[in-house]
């Protein structure tokens, strides 16, 4: 039995109190690449009771040291990030470039942003006649999914760490591997015992028992609207606190003046980006009836030169999903112009990247997450419908302005209803809060914002 191939609890691994594992799939080829312990409720309140005792030398730790122990990590993550890149690309299926350049990277950088950010958060100020402190929430039960499998885990991680918080981790059952790496990384980062725990299991079974469990003070997920309802439910029979990062059906809007192939390409590269598999994908692209059948062929040929390039999707349940998606957006009379239902390769989840033309606002495929690369392309006649249909779905998690002026693509996207815009392209921040307006989820990830959600406020009054 290698090390890790238990679950990590109190600075150690050990067995996981039942014998029932979880098979890994390459989903490129279903070849089974490892095992994991399939934890249960027992191992899960084990790893509470760790990260509870943990909880008061760490939140008394001085944020400095902290900060060290943070930028330490980074720099495993540094030092590991082939042996990153190449587990993703092993558990997920996308190709290694792409690991290496995002899934590896993204982290990397993320872990760095909060070394700093332990560091320099202002956890105390005075205000009048008192002084109010940010304390850590507590023991933090984090839920992560496996379409960004290690990002989600350090977006949640490294702010939790940073405010003084301890953490029970219960990744996706797709892709423990490099969740596994990660718990590693924290060890040889000297981060102590009982901070950081890894129990890998099933949602229902495992991650259920977290979300449950009353010595968890926050809930941390991100993954299906489903499950965050009914996480959200249970952390609201508990008042437990709780943040919720779910699903997208974000608007590239591109108005009449925009530099209309670039504000395709980039829209079209945006949704095929993971396989589609990414919550903020501008899944729906807006324009202007006087340039759509222009816009109609370059995204038809800009998806083309996605089929070799793009991964499968992680498993055969999310490859039928989409599969259906498509299915369904022909039976509803949106029109194909590249792609289609049929799986390009008989092994492996694969799914052929897909756009469709005449869509209509009111159809399932312009209204639902489809989580695939499948790009839907809607008409609109001026602004102000544009900008209905922008906002006229449950979501609002991201999206895309393009414009012949900067301001006018602020203005526009100063009136969606949704929580991150780029404007005529923008580059990802590490520092910018990321997350949800309506059902897109409750709180922000990423930079102080994202720090804040781990902290509660005391004021003294003198
Ligand atoms: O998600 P689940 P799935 C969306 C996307 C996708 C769909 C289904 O539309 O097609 O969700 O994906 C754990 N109690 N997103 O089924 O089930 C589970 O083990 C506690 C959007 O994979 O929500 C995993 O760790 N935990 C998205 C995590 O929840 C439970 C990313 C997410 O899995 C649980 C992924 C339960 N009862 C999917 N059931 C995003 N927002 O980025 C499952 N889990």
């Amino acid at each position: 039995m290698k090390a890790h191939d238990g679950i990590y609890i109190d600075g150690a691994w050990r067995p996981a109190a039942g014998q029932d594992v979880i098979e890994v799939v390459n989903p490129a080829d279903e070849q089974v690449i490892g095992a994991v312990p399939a934890g249960t409720a027992l191992d899960v309140d084990t790893a509470v009771r760790a990260a509870r005792a943990a909880l008061p030398g760490w939140a008394a730790t001085p944020p400095a040291e902290r900060a060290a122990r943070l930028a330490a990590l980074r720099d495993v993550l540094v030092a590991r990030k082939d042996e990153i890149a190449e587990t993703v690309t092993a558990e997920l299926g996308s190709p290694l470039p792409f690991s290496q350049a995002v899934h590896a990277a993204v982290p990397i950088a993320v872990a760095g942003s909060y070394a700093e950010l332990a560091a320099s958060y202002v956890f105390e100020e005075k205000v009048g006649n008192s002084t109010v402190h940010q304390e850590p929430v507590g023991v933090v039960g984090a839920i992560t999914p496996w379409n960004y499998p290690l990002h989600q885990v350090v977006a949640k991680v490294a702010p939790a760490l940073a405010a003084g918080c301890t953490v029970v981790l219960k990744p996706a059952e797709d892709t423990p591997l490099v969740a596994q790496l990660f718990a590693e990384a924290v060890h040889e980062a000297g981060v102590p015992a009982g901070v950081f725990n890894l129990v890998t299991g099933l949602g229902p079974v495992a991650g259920q028992a977290l979300a449950e469990h009353p010595g968890v003070d926050l809930v941390s997920f991100t993954g299906s609207t489903a499950v965050g309802r009914q996480i959200g439910a249970i952390a609201g029979a508990a008042i437990k606190k709780v943040a919720l990062e779910l699903g997208g059906k974000s608007a590239n809007v591109i108005l009449p003046g925009a530099d209309l192939a670039r504000a395709v390409n980039v829209g079209v590269a945006n949704v095929m980006s993971n396989s589609g598999q990414t919550c903020s994908a501008w899944t729906r692209m807006l324009v202007h009836r006087d340039r759509y059948d222009e816009a109609v062929a370059l995204a038809a040929a800009a998806a083309d030169k996605y089929a070799d390039r793009i991964g499968p999707l992680v498993n055969a349940r999310q490859q039928q999903r989409v599969r259906g998606y498509i299915e369904q957006g022909v039976a509803e009379g949106a029109r194909l112009v590249a792609g289609g239902p049929e799986a390009p390769r008989e092994r492996g989840y694969w799914v052929s990247p897909t756009v469709f033309a005449d869509v209509t606002p009111d159809m399932t495929i312009a209204q639902e997450e489809i989580f695939g690369p499948v790009l839907s392309i809607l008409r609109y006649e001026d602004e102000e419908d544009a900008l209905r249909i922008a906002n006229g779905t449950v979501y609002g998690l991201a999206g895309a302005v393009w414009a012949a002026e900067e301001a006018e693509a602020v203005a526009f996207a100063r009136r969606m209803e949704t929580g991150q815009v780029d404007i005529n392209g923008g580059r990802f921040n590490p520092l910018a809060p990321f997350g949800g307006y309506k059902q897109s989820g409750v709180g922000r990830e990423l930079g102080a914002h994202g720090l804040a959600e781990y902290l509660q406020t005391k004021s003294l009054q003198f």
